[in-house]
């Protein structure tokens, strides 16, 4: 088994319900299973700010899946949704599920930059992860607890539960 953790972010057409959405067809996945899912976060929109708030939430997921056949269903489900993929990498969306993390593995190809290259700018990655690990080290020895607690929270508040 590998771990791999997942980010989920949306910001249209009800966030909390596009989140609790995917979450459900994450559970279906074959040969996987949720380890743990972080709080449902409320979060400022990082880059435009002409753009709804955020709701963002990580999940550990336990898989024998590789990383491209965990792209493959992530962004299925993404499809499921209705998520219209754009040019503009840095507008509104419906539904973003990105892998931040597989195990300690780095990967650098055309479709799939692990770690996530935002990972340890993003407040709403930070916080939710360091919240469902307790001493998940990054391939690059940086502690993500530490990471956590030095960012600024940006306005960052728990807005559910989860599960
Ligand atoms: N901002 C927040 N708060 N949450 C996101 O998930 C998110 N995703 C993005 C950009 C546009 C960078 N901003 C975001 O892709």
């Amino acid at each position: 088994m590998n771990l791999a953790y997942i980010g989920l972010g949306s910001n249209l057409s009800d966030p909390e319900k596009q989140i609790h959405q995917a979450i459900r067809q994450i559970k279906l996945f074959k040969n996987s299973h949720i380890a743990r899912i972080s709080s449902l976060y409320f979060s400022r929109p990082m880059g435009p700010q002409d753009q709804p708030d955020y709701m963002n939430a990580v999940l550990a997921l336990q898989t024998t899946l590789s990383p491209i056949e965990l792209l493959d269903e992530l962004q299925a489900v993404e499809n499921n949704t209705g998520r219209i993929r754009k040019a503009d990498r840095w507008g509104a969306r419906i539904l973003d599920l990105d892998i931040l993390l597989y195990d300690q593995l780095i990967i650098d190809s055309e479709r799939l930059t692990i770690p996530h290259y935002g990972l340890k700018q993003r407040e709403f990655v930070l916080l939710p992860l360091a919240e469902i690990t307790q001493q998940l080290m990054l391939p690059d020895g940086d502690n993500v607890a530490i990471l956590a607690k030095n960012i600024e929270a940006n306005g960052l508040k728990i807005h559910s539960q989860l599960n």
